[in-house]
C-alpha cells in the first residue's frame, strides 16, 4: 500500500490536502471540523486588522465549471484568528496548520498585521495573502513587483517566524521571471499558487445578468476553469524559485488526477477551494482515495517518487 504522506516545512502530514483559504475556515467551529476531517492540514480565512462584513451578497456562486466570488475579505479580524491559533498550537502541537493574513488598507496594514503576529506567542506557519482580487479600488499587491519587493523587505527586517506568500496567477513568462526574482531574495518557506483568476465575469443565461452583486459582477474565478493556469504557475515557480521554497498547489483540484498533476508540477501540499465548497468536507476522503489509487496503479510507493517529475517533449 503506497503512502500519501507529505513533508512540508519540517512536518510530515498524513496527506497533502488542505482547504484553500476562504472555504470552510471563517469560524473556530469550521476550523475544528477541518482539523477533524481527512485533510492533512488546513488554513484559516485571510485575516485583516479589523473584522469585516465583506461585500454585499450574492457574492459567491458555484457554476458548472467552477465558481465566481467577490467576497471582499469578510473575516472575524486578526485577533480572533491569532487567539485561536495560539490555543490550537498549544493544545495540538502535533497538528500544524497555516494562518492566513491579508490587508484591506494596503501596505501599512500588511506590515502592522505581521508585526502583531511577530509579537504574539504564535510560532507556526503564516500565509501572507498578496492576491485578494476583490477589494473595490485596490489592486492586488503581487501584481506590483516593486511594492511586493518593498513589502517583503520591510517585513523581513523584523519578522523571524516562518511564512510564505499566496500569489495570484501570472500569465506571461516575463512575469514568472520577475516575481521569482523578487521572491528569491527572501527566506520564504513556501509560495502558494494560485489564488482565483481575478475579475472574471459570469453571465446567467436565463436572465442575461451577472450572478454576483459586487463590482458589477466581476469576481475571482476558481474550479475547473483554472487548472491549466494553476499548473503552469506551480511549474513555472518551481523551476525558478530557490529549492528551499516549497510550493503549495491550488486551483482546479476536483479529482485525484488533478491532485497528481499538481504534484507532478512540483507542489508539496495541495489546497482545494471550489470543490470543497461544492462537495463539503467529504471531498478529502474521496481525493485521498483517488490519489492513492493512482499511486497504486503506477507502482509508486510515495509522492516523493514522482513529485516535480513532469515529462516534456524535448
Ligand atoms: O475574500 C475574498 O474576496 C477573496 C480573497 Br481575500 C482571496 O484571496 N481570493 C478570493 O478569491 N476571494
Amino acid at each position: 500500500m503506497p503512502t500519501l504522506q507529505a513533508t512540508f516545512y519540517g512536518h510530515t502530514y498524513d496527506n497533502p490536502f488542505m482547504n484553500a483559504s476562504g472555504v470552510h475556515c471563517m469560524t473556530t467551529t469550521e476550523l475544528d471540523a477541518l482539523a477533524d476531517s481527512a485533510a492533512g492540514s488546513f488554513v484559516t480565512k485571510s485575516a485583516t486588522a479589523e473584522a469585516r462584513e465583506g461585500n454585499p451578497e450574492p457574492r459567491y456562486v458555484n457554476v458548472d465549471l467552477g465558481s465566481i466570488n467577490s467576497m471582499g475579505l469578510p473575516n472575524l479580524g486578526l485577533d480572533y484568528y491569532l487567539d485561536d491559533a495560539i490555543k490550537r498550537q498549544a493544545s495540538h502541537p502535533d497538528q500544524p496548520f497555516v494562518m492566513s493574513v491579508a490587508s484591506y488598507q494596503g501596505f501599512n496594514e500588511y506590515v502592522a498585521n505581521m508585526r502583531k503576529i511577530q509579537e504574539s506567542d504564535y510560532t507556526g506557519l503564516v500565509e501572507l495573502n498578496l492576491s485578494c482580487p476583490n477589494v473595490p479600488g485596490k489592486p492586488q499587491m503581487a501584481y506590483d513587483f516593486e511594492d511586493t519587493d518593498k513589502l517583503l523587505t520591510e517585513i523581513f527586517a523584523f519578522y523571524t517566524k516562518p511564512f510564505g506568500v499566496k500569489l495570484p496567477p501570472y500569465f506571461d513568462i516575463m512575469h514568472f521571471d520577475k516575481i521569482a526574482a523578487v521572491l528569491n531574495q527572501f527566506d520564504l518557506k513556501f509560495v502558494n499558487c494560485i489564488n482565483s483568476i481575478g475579475n472574471g465575469l459570469y453571465i446567467d443565461e436565463a436572465t442575461d445578468t451577472v450572478v454576483i452583486k459586487p463590482k458589477g459582477g466581476f469576481g475571482g474565478i476558481g474550479g475547473e476553469y483554472v487548472k491549466p493556469t494553476a499548473l503552469a504557475n506551480v511549474r513555472a515557480l518551481k523551476q525558478r524559485l530557490n529549492p528551499s521554497i516549497e510550493i503549495i498547489g491550488t486551483g482546479g483540484i476536483l479529482t485525484g488526477r488533478d491532485a497528481y498533476e499538481h504534484l507532478l508540477c512540483g507542489a508539496s501540499m495541495l489546497q482545494v477551494g471550489t470543490q470543497l465548497e461544492k462537495e463539503g468536507l467529504g471531498v478529502f476522503e474521496r481525493l485521498t482515495a483517488e490519489l492513492l489509487a493512482i499511486l497504486e496503479a503506477k507502482g509508486y510507493a510515495s509522492i516523493a517518487e514522482f513529485k516535480g517529475m513532469l515529462g516534456t517533449l524535448d
